[in-house]
Order: C-alpha cells, then sequence, then structure tokens
C-alpha cells in the first residue's frame, strides 16, 4: 500500500503514441517527497543539458504534490516542469485550481510527456482509461473555451482541464497553460506544451488516496484549522493590508490600490507615479472591480477566496487573482481600470503570462517613441494607448509581423531589435520580466532572492521575513511576541534591532551573514510547499502562515508513514535545491547571471553585493560561481552528480 502518493507515473510519448502506467520507486518519496522535488530528479536524470526547450528531448511534466487530495488545507498545486524557451533553465510555474487532486484520484502523481506529436492532440485520462485524442478541431481555440468544448465533448462536467490557446500555439515564450481557477503561467511552459502539439489534458478520477496514520494527520489539521481561524481574527499590525492576512493577495476583494500604483513602476518598469490615487480613482476603480467581480472563488479544498471570475460588460467570465489585476493597466498607462478587465479576458483566452507580456507590449510602444521600432512595424495600429495594447497583443500571440519579435519576450527581441534596443530591456533577470519594481536603497534581502532563486521570480522566496523594518521598537516587540513559525529564535533578536534608519538598517542590515540565514529559511519553505503541493498563500509566502518546519514534519510523517523530523525534511528540501541548482549549473547558470537589473534600487552597493553573494553561496555550501561543491552534493547523498559536474568541467577540484 502507498501512502499519500498514488505510486504511478503516466509515462506518454507523443511520437509513438504509447502510453505506459509505471509504479515508481517508493525511495524516491524519502528523497525527494514529491511534486517539483520529484520532478526535478526526473529532469536530471532524463534530459542531459544540450536539450533545448522546443527539442523532441525536452520533457513536460505534469506533477501533483505529496499533499495533494489529502485533506490538507491549500494543498492543491500542480507544477509544471520543462526547460523553458525563455531562461534555458528548468522552469516550474505552479496552478492551484482543481487539477492535482483530480490527477490523483485518478491514479497517477505525474504525467510525463516526451517527444512530439506529428499532430494536434489532447490527452484524456478517466481513471485507467488513458486516450490520445485528436484536437484539430480545438486548434486556435481559447484557452478557457476549449475547456468547455473538452468537457462537453467528453460528457464529464467534473473532468479538469488545462489548455494552452493561441500563444502555446504559436510558441510565444511567456505562454501560459491554463486550468479552470487557475493558471501555470511564467516562463513559457504553454508554448512548450504547443510545440509538442498538446492542446490540453483532461482528467477525472474517482479512486482513493490513502493516509498511513490519519488520525494523527486530522489532529495535525485541527492545529491548522485553529491557526488559520485565529489569522483571520488578527490580522498582522502595522503591515500593509495586502501582508496583514493569509492566501495569496487579496486583490480580487480590496479595491484600495494606493500602494501598488503610486511604488509599483508603470511602463516598461519606468515612472513611479506618486500621486495617482486620488478620491476619483478610487471611486472609478472601485466601481469598475464591483461590477466586473462576479464572484470571490477559491481553489480544491481551501477556506479563503483569493481568485474572482470576471466578466467585464458581457466578456466571457474568466478568472483572475493577484497582481494581474494591475499589470495591463499600469504597463498601458491607462487610468482606467475597465481596460485590465477588457483586456484580461483577451489574454487569459489567448493563455499568455499576465506579468511578462504587458510588459512586452510597453517595450514596444518605448521602443516606438524612441524611434527604434518605425511606422512600417506599426502598421495598422490604433494610436490610442488601449488600441495599442490590443493590436499589439493580437500580434504578438500570432507571430505577425513585429509580433514575431516581440513573442520571444524582451531580452530576445532587443536584441534582435538592436539599434539601442538593448537599454530598453532594464527589468529583466536570467533573461525573465520582472514585476516593475524600481526602489531606492538596496535591499540585501530582496538582493539575494532576486539574484539566486531558480524560479527567476519573487514569490518563490518571499514572504516570511517582514518586507521592512518596523518604525518603532514597540511594533517590533509587538511582532516578534507571537511568532512560533521562525527556525531559530534569533530572528526575534534580528527584527528587534532591525531599524528604518542608522547603522541597523538596509543596506548593511540585516548584515550579510544573517541575510544568508533569512533567505535560506524561506527559500526552504517555498521548496518544500512546492514539493507537497502547497498553496503558498497559506505557507511559505505569508507572515505567520499556518503551515511551518515545525508543523510541516508531522503532518508529512503521518501523510506518508515516514518518520520525518525537522532535521530530515530540512535535509530534502536542500537536496531538493541543490539538484536543481546543478541542474540549472548544467544549462550555464553561474554566478555573473545573478544579478538584479542595474536600476532595480537607486543607490547600489557593489562592493556589499558582492560580499552578499560570496556569504549566501557559503552558507549553501557551493563555492564562488553559486556551483554545489562536492563536499555539500555527497552530504546530501547527490555524489553522481558531483561525478556528473566534474566530467562536464562544470565542477573543478571540489
Ligand atoms: N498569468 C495568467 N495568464 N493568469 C494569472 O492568473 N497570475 C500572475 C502571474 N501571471 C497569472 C499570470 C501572478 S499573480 C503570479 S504570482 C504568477 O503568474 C505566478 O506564476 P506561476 O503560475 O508561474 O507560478
Ligand atoms: N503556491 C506555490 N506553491 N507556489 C507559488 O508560486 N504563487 C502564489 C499562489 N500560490 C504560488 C502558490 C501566488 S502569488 C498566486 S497569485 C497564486 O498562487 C496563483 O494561483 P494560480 O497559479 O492557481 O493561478
Ligand atoms: N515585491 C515587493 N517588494 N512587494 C510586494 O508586495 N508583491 C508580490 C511580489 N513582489 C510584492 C512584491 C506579489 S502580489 C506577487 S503576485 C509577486 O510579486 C509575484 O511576482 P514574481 O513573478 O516576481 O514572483
Ligand atoms: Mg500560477
Ligand atoms: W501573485
Amino acid at each position: 500500500m502507498r501512502y499519500a502518493e498514488a505510486g504511478y507515473y503516466l509515462e506518454i510519448d507523443l511520437a509513438t503514441g504509447n502510453i505506459e502506467r509505471v509504479a515508481t520507486d517508493p525511495k524516491l518519496m524519502q528523497l525527494h517527497l514529491g511534486g517539483l522535488g520529484t520532478s526535478i530528479k526526473e529532469h536530471w536524470d532524463r534530459v542531459p543539458p544540450e536539450v533545448k526547450a522546443f527539442d523532441p528531448e525536452n520533457h513536460l511534466i505534469f506533477s501533483t504534490g505529496l499533499l495533494n487530495a489529502t485533506p490538507a488545507f491549500s494543498a492543491n498545486r500542480s507544477v509544471v516542469t520543462f526547460v523553458s524557451p525563455q531562461s534555458g533553465t528548468l522552469a516550474y510555474p505552479m496552478m492551484g485550481g482543481f487539477f492535482a487532486a483530480e490527477l490523483k484520484y485518478a491514479g497517477y502523481d505525474k504525467v510525463i510527456f516526451k517527444n512530439k506529436s506529428p499532430n494536434w492532440v489532447y490527452l484524456y485520462i478517466n481513471n485507467d482509461k488513458v486516450e490520445i485524442r485528436d484536437a484539430s478541431h480545438l486548434q486556435g481555440r481559447g484557452a478557457v473555451e476549449t475547456q468547455e468544448l473538452i468537457r462537453k465533448e467528453l460528457n464529464l462536467p467534473k473532468a479538469q482541464v488545462a489548455a494552452i490557446g493561441l500563444a502555446g500555439e504559436n510558441r510565444v515564450f511567456t505562454a501560459s497553460i491554463e486550468q479552470s481557477r487557475s493558471s501555470a503561467s511564467r516562463l513559457g511552459g504553454g508554448a512548450v506544451m504547443g510545440d509538442k502539439k498538446i492542446k490540453a489534458i483532461a482528467v477525472r478520477g474517482t479512486k482513493d488516496i490513502y493516509l498511513a496514520r490519519p488520525e494523527e494527520f486530522m489532529e495535525q489539521m485541527k492545529g491548522v484549522t485553529d491557526y488559520i481561524k485565529y489569522r483571520w481574527a488578527n490580522p498582522i499590525k502595522d503591515v500593509m493590508t495586502i501582508l496583514s492576512g493569509i492566501g495569496s493577495p487579496q486583490e480580487m476583494l480590496h479595491t484600495d490600490e494606493k500602494w501598488h500604483t503610486e511604488n509599483f513602476a508603470w511602463g516598461n518598469a519606468r515612472t513611479r507615479r506618486r500621486d495617482f490615487w486620488t478620491e476619483e480613482i478610487d471611486e472609478s476603480w472601485s466601481k469598475s472591480q464591483h461590477a466586473a467581480v462576479k464572484r470571490l472563488i477559491s481553489c480544491f479544498n481551501c477556506p479563503t477566496h483569493c481568485g474572482a471570475l470576471i466578466s467585464h460588460k458581457d466578456t466571457p467570465r474568466y478568472m483572475a487573482k493577484c497582481f494581474g489585476k494591475l499589470t495591463y493597466a499600469m504597463a498601458a498607462y491607462v487610468d482606467d481600470l475597465d481596460f485590465s478587465w477588457k483586456i484580461l479576458q483577451r489574454a487569459t483566452e489567448y493563455g499568455v503570462d499576465s506579468f511578462s507580456t504587458p510588459q512586452i507590449l510597453a517595450f514596444a510602444v518605448e521602443l516606438y517613441e524612441a524611434g527604434i521600432l518605425t511606422d512600417k512595424d506599426f502598421a495598422g495600429c490604433p494610436s490610442d494607448k488601449e488600441g495599442r495594447f490590443f493590436w499589439l497583443l493580437d500580434r504578438v500571440v500570432r507571430r505577425e509581423g513585429i509580433g514575431d519579435v516581440l513573442a520571444d519576450g524582451v531580452y530576445f527581441a532587443a536584441r534582435k531589435i538592436g539599434n539601442g534596443a538593448e537599454a530598453f530591456d532594464h527589468n529583466t533577470i536570467k533573461k525573465h520580466e520582472q514585476l516593475p519594481v524600481k526602489l531606492g536603497t538596496l535591499d540585501p534581502l530582496y538582493f539575494l532572492m532576486y539574484a539566486t532563486n531558480e524560479k527567476i521570480s519573487i514569490t518563490q522566496m518571499e514572504g516570511q521575513w517582514p518586507q521592512s523594518a518596523f518604525p518603532t521598537p514597540e511594533q517590533r516587540e509587538e511582532f516578534v511576541r507571537d511568532w512560533p513559525q521562525i527556525p531559530h529564535d534569533k530572528f526575534k533578536q534580528w527584527v528587534l534591532d532591525w531599524e528604518l534608519r542608522g547603522e541597523k538598517a538596509i543596506p548593511y542590515y540585516p548584515t550579510p551573514d544573517m541575510c544568508s540565514e533569512i533567505v535560506d529559511w524561506m527559500e526552504m519553505m517555498h521548496n518544500i510547499d512546492d514539493a507537497v503541493g502547497m498553496c503558498c498563500g497559506m505557507s511559505s509566502f505569508c507572515l505567520k502562515p499556518p503551515y511551518h518546519i515545525h508543523n510541516y514534519p508531522k503532518l508529512i510523517s503521518a501523510a506518508t508513514g515516514m518518520d520525518l523530523d525537522e532535521d530530515g525534511l530540512k535535509e530534502i528540501a536542500n537536496r531538493n535545491r541543490n539538484l536543481h541548482r546543478a541542474y540549472n549549473n548544467r544549462k550555464g547558470i553561474r554566478r555573473a547571471d545573478e544579478k538584479p537589473p542595474t536600476d532595480h534600487w537607486k543607490k547600489r552597493f557593489p562592493e556589499l553585493e558582492e560580499e552578499l553573494l560570496s556569504t549566501y553561496y557559503r552558507y549553501k555550501g557551493w563555492n564562488e560561481d553559486g556551483i554545489p561543491t562536492r563536499e555539500k552534493l555527497e552530504e546530501l547523498g547527490l555524489g553522481y552528480v558531483a561525478n556528473d559536474l566534474e566530467k562536464r568541467g562544470i565542477l573543478k577540484n571540489g
């Protein structure tokens, strides 16, 4: 009997049409948990570094997490892994909704695709019945529309469907995968899915998943439930509203966007508009949001409602959540929030990442205004801000004219266009567009998070540590008073000593040693979430979350029957991170790539930044170039990785 996991992978060879149900080695769970962890291991074993995103050998893996389909609240994340066309690294966009639980109830922990299909297909899974079906009639259909068409065609209203739209079909580098109330958005999973000619995956499952020690598990969940209720009743004081609660940022509920609109940059990450949020804007934006949001919705087995069903006037319904609400309006400098709801509908059907894509469009507008792109590139484009964005979006997802160049994202487009366009690529890290945040003084914690994390976006690291120092000693004392989530008591003192100005303030405090430990803790918690399939909105992405390093080992042990303690869980998270790091090192990632954009902060401190990187690398057991040492790898049972890195000349002298 297998506990918590289904114990089978579904292996699909798209070239031959061969489908296999393969029993997995129970040891994999002990070494890597599941989800992102076991997926990294599969990519390491199967896909050598020479393989590029659109090579047939690139694998596309849809994985459930270890706690999906158990009664653990908010464990509903699927993780999609592949070599990204944009960054060239091992990408792992995540999605909530209902897909992961359904797949596990059908009896599979992962669906693993290799090679390419000659024709458009979709995969149909109904428990033991698995078929590759013709999807030629779905070509060109929207990513949301396709889900409904497939449910109708199968006569399975309860099937969960993940699909791509036109952007994925055309291998746009920012193409997403859309699925009911969620989206696997970043780094081009939709493009890889389209390259393999998979239009969608439909799954229906009705089997059971077993818990090793159910009573103990439910006892742990009682603690989690009580804490969720406590956190609801006791929002964190003295922090921004979006940081005070739990769940992913409640952008569909809150209408006050003063903080984002005045502190994040508009256009292609250009301008901060300090006086934007007037009473009139407040009124018109609230009205717009209340009209567009039909109702708030949640993912599988989650007590929060972070997403919303949206319909602006009579557009078909779609899901939106979090910061996607603002990205198009702010990138286009449009002061009317209605624009967001309208263009998001079209963008969601096309299936594009709502962070990267608006920046690409804004980048094109800037190049046009600077005379680098010309009337010829913009022939037929309306001149108003809204019209221009719709027109550009249409060109990008169809790869028409200038859209074909832009469809590869800002980094590659800038280099293809040349003629000074490179200077407008000022907001990418490792070739990936970042949220448009441009701030004052270097923040050492955010520096490390931006520079080093494997997802290349900040949600995968931040959350547990306050975003800035509290102004008064009383506020600091209040914050640390009740903080059971921390791994060491000394973290409390660091918060107590941390000031807004002076010697104990950013950029020199927390010190590089402290920063390394804090960042390591935050990323470890994200790594655990991504392996067990937990929404980080109930865990690592929040201040004082319900799931943490002290209750996770007990919960995972009760679910799986493994006897994990905190050290054991930390070791697994570390193993997964180091394997991921080594994979990306094999793909070429080095210290020189680990840098936020030059203008991310106005005040930079080059020497301190080098010290931060070196200190963090040392703390992680990596060499000066950001590559895990043989000693570290062997300590984690990854001797075979050290051998491989040495054989390839990536690791020298241990
Ligand atoms: N893109 C689409 N199409 N739909 C979305 O809901 N959410 C955004 C962004 N891009 C979103 C999107 C938000 S708020 C986040 S935090 C990231 O995707 C999450 O990235 P991931 O799905 O790659 O993990
Ligand atoms: N959960 C995990 N494990 N990893 C993530 O990156 N992103 C969070 C949240 N939960 C995230 C996560 C953020 S910021 C958002 S906006 C939502 O997931 C995105 O939900 P979706 O991917 O279901 O659309
Ligand atoms: N960064 C800062 N400094 N402050 C914030 O509140 N918001 C987060 C985060 N970045 C936020 C922030 C929100 S709401 C989201 S969804 C993530 O950015 C996702 O962006 P990413 O793709 O860079 O992870
Ligand atoms: Mg997502
Ligand atoms: W988000």
